[in-house]
């Protein structure tokens, strides 16, 4: 364990980062830590640093405050890295490479444990999950966490859970949920709100897809994609085409989901999820300088579609 106010001792300016694309655990979780440092470091100026989050994103409490300027030459004492290496940060890198400290809270498997302290849990559902055994390190810091912050742990671990339904739930995730839900808010109307609601156009990307979806290796592996002209052609962002591999992951039979898109001129995202603990996606994922879990993982290949299928099919095969 590490004592995360300890780290932030006689700081002055402290901040607070995940990954790129940032999903809801990294938006809960970086949320939830900066609420909460702007409580237990009073004295010190405390900024969050994320992508702008969607809409459905605002019933977290000061969204509205994340800094989305990096033209500011400043040397934080203190960098946090939620949920993510130290290099899939996109803008913020360049204030983690000056930072006095870095501290690297995280989960993925593949995070060996970055900059001056880390904590990874690679057992923990969610980075969210992590954080709240953090801010429980003292009793103290866990007299801080109010609803507010409560909400934004509560979002973080039911995303990358799958509304507790994954494997990684673990008892101890529900336990922790048990006591982010005594904070009163209203949990079913979030969980639709961020998780379920879809608008017309992520219904429409979903139907293309899966009307595109085709099996390989006998229906082991669903592929499907979607390329730029498509996402065009419906109006959809890369955010709209979140879900869709985990419907591809649900169709009988499968064992390795693999959905493609393109994000540029012969560049790919591959995103892929796997059925069980034994078929492990992120073995594919690392192969090819991406990361993730077990069970869910992307890495970003060049080529055209069928050249990055190809090779990705390739590593699929070996772990069948
Ligand atoms: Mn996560």
């Amino acid at each position: 364990m590490i004592d995360i106010v300890k780290e932030c001792q006689g700081a002055k300016i402290i901040g607070v980062t995940g990954h790129t694309n940032p999903d809801g655990d990294c938006i809960g979780s970086c949320m939830a830590l900066w609420q909460f440092l702007k409580k237990a470091c009073p004295e010190a100026d405390c900024r969050v640093m994320i992508e702008q989050p969607d809409v459905t994103y605002q019933v977290i409490k000061g969204i509205d405050e994340i800094v989305t300027d990096y033209t500011e030459d400043i040397r934080y004492d203190v960098m946090f890295v939620l949920d993510s290496v130290t290099t899939r940060c996109g803008e913020a890198e360049k204030y983690i490479e000056t930072a006095k400290k870095v501290v690297n809270i995280d989960h993925h498997v593949s995070n060996s444990g970055e900059g001056d302290v880390s904590f990874v849990v690679p057992e923990a559902s969610s980075c969210g999950e992590v954080l709240y055994d953090l801010l429980c390190y003292k009793d103290a810091y866990k007299q801080l966490i109010d609803q507010d912050i409560a909400l934004a742990i509560y979002i973080a671990i039911i995303h990358d859970t799958g509304v507790l339904q994954y494997s990684n739930t673990a008892p101890k995730t529900l336990r922790i949920v048990a006591d982010l839900v005594e904070f009163g808010f209203d949990f079913p109307k979030l969980i639709d709100k961020t998780f379920y609601e879809n608008t017309y156009v992520q219904s429409q990307v979903m139907g293309r897809a899966l009307l595109e979806a085709f099996p390989l290796l006998g229906g082991q592996v669903m592929v499907s994609r979607m390329d730029q002209r498509t996402m065009g052609f419906y109006g959809a962002v890369k955010s709209d085409l979140q879900g869709i591999v985990n419907q591809l992951r649900i169709i009988k039979g499968v064992k390795v989901a693999i959905f493609i898109y393109e994000t540029g001129t012969q560049e790919q995202k591959v995103s892929m999820r796997s059925s069980s603990d034994e078929v492990d996606v992120s073995k594919v994922a690392t192969y090819f300088g991406g990361g993730g879990h077990v069970r869910a993982a992307g890495c970003n290949i060049n080529g055209n579609f069928y050249d990055v299928l190809n090779a990705v099919m390739e590593q699929v095969e070996k772990i069948l």
